[in-house]
């Protein structure tokens, strides 16, 4: 089946919301904010800004348009593998009125070349059926999350009021473990309808049986492994002079809450856990295998929470196999690397992922409360370097299940 190709009029209103986002996310703060390197491992947010309207130009005025950029020069400052994170406030990139002014004038381009052209009939892959302007959508939404990576560091930052809080969701009781049984899955993304080349093509594997946690690692079990075997706490936690934590995001510090998914643990950290609780961490076939059915509308995602929903919670969300919070709250990580899928084919260019294969990065799954709600599916792989932990990654464990 098709999926009914997106109207320009519906692009153009998903464009305008995404940017209507971006913006909020920065508006309490001032050009030095915007301008200061708070950690050498994320870039100031003016890089950001300056790279989310620059890669709309080059995708949607002059690869979908055939214009020429307003500045030929700017694409080589905000290429992000040309221009690692450290070192990138020293690029001479836009800065002050002049950033606005170019992401007004890129946006005010890309909506008269969409209004041009022709998208469902397009000879053109990367235009038919909208695939650049799906990719550009989702790439400005990717980019509000590394953004909170950072507004996460500012004092005093004032999470914005998106929308309420989520609704009291059912949180649930139920087995530690639940079993995903032996079969043939389905994974990755169908050829139609817009996903990232990564998680193409789709293919079947044999797997299991397998368990896997019904819901995230918590704070409580973190802070016992911690208290046990000594291991360093999760990024952002400190002591609180009576033998608890609190966490200190947002420069506001708070009692961590035991009830909550962990979060901002690395890789090596999920796996030390993982073994000290007799488990392992899921590969990230199992982890899609167990995702089925899992709904991305009833699940904490999008911002709007600013932080993670209890475990156990959105249990009207659950998978098939009845874990909860697959999608959602945190990352989860994987033991899997970053691989290409058999038969993978770079689309629309090679630089999103086909560069990073094979190069040491781990697998993370499920998106986090602060991913937005369409970047995420059940095929969605993310990656990071196993030593990051500002990222929004927790991890569930898995364990072989008796044949
Ligand atoms: C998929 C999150 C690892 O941020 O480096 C953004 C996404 N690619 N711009 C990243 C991405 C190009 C990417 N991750
Ligand atoms: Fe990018």
């Amino acid at each position: 089946m098709r999926a009914p190709a997106a109207t320009k009029d519906g692009i153009a209103e998903r464009l305008g919301e995404a940017r209507q986002r971006t913006l909020r996310l920065v508006e309490q703060l001032g050009e030095e904010q915007l301008n200061s390197v708070y950690s050498p491992i994320l870039s100031p947010l003016a890089w950001d800004l300056g790279h989310i309207a620059n890669f709309e130009e080059l995708w949607l005025v002059q690869t979908a348009g055939g214009r020429e950029p307003l500045d030929g020069n700017l694409g080589a400052f905000y290429d992000a593998i040309e221009n690692p994170r450290p070192g990138r406030n020293e690029l001479p990139i836009l800065r002050g009125n002049e950033l606005r002014a170019y992401m007004d004038k890129v946006r005010e381009r890309a909506l008269d070349v969409l209004a041009e052209l022709e998208l469902e009939d397009s000879e053109d892959p990367r235009l038919r059926d909208g695939f650049v302007y799906e990719m550009l959508i989702a790439h400005e939404h990717q980019h509000n999350e590394t953004m909170l990576q950072l507004l996460q560091m500012i004092d005093g930052y004032d999470p914005p009021d998106l929308d309420p809080a989520p609704a009291g969701e059912p949180s649930s009781d139920g087995p530690e473990m639940v079993e995903v049984p032996s079969g043939r899955h389905r994974v990755g993304a169908a050829d139609r309808g817009f996903a990232y080349d990564n998680e193409r093509p789709r293919h079947e594997v044999e797997l299991g049986p397998f368990l896997i946690d019904r819901a995230p690692v918590t704070n409580g079990a973190y802070s016992d492994f911690v208290a046990e075997t000594g291991a360093e706490p999760p990024m952002y936690w400190e002591r609180d002079g009576e033998g608890g934590w609190v966490s200190t995001t947002f420069g506001r510090r708070a009692e961590v809450d035991q009830a909550l998914p962990v979060i901002h643990v690395d890789h090596g950290s999920a796996e030390a856990f993982a073994s000290w609780a007799g488990k392992r961490l899921p590969t990230e076939l199992e982890w899609e295998a167990a995702a089925a059915g899992a709904d991305p509308a009833r699940s904490n995602l999008d911002g709007r929470a600013f932080g993670c929903a209890p475990a156990g919670a959105y249990a009207d969300g659950a998978a098939d196999c009845g874990a909860v919070q697959m999608l959602g709250d945190v990352w989860e990580w994987t033991s899997s690397e970053l691989e290409g899928y058999p038969g993978f084919r770079a689309f629309p260019y090679p630089e999103y992922s086909q560069v990073f294969f094979g190069t040491g990065l781990k697998v993370l799954r499920g998106g986090a409360w602060a991913t937005r709600r369409n970047v995420i599916r059940p095929s969605f792989r993310n990656w990071d370097l196993p030593g990051r932990s500002q990222i929004f990654a927790g991890f569930r464990c898995a364990g072989d299940a008796d044949r």
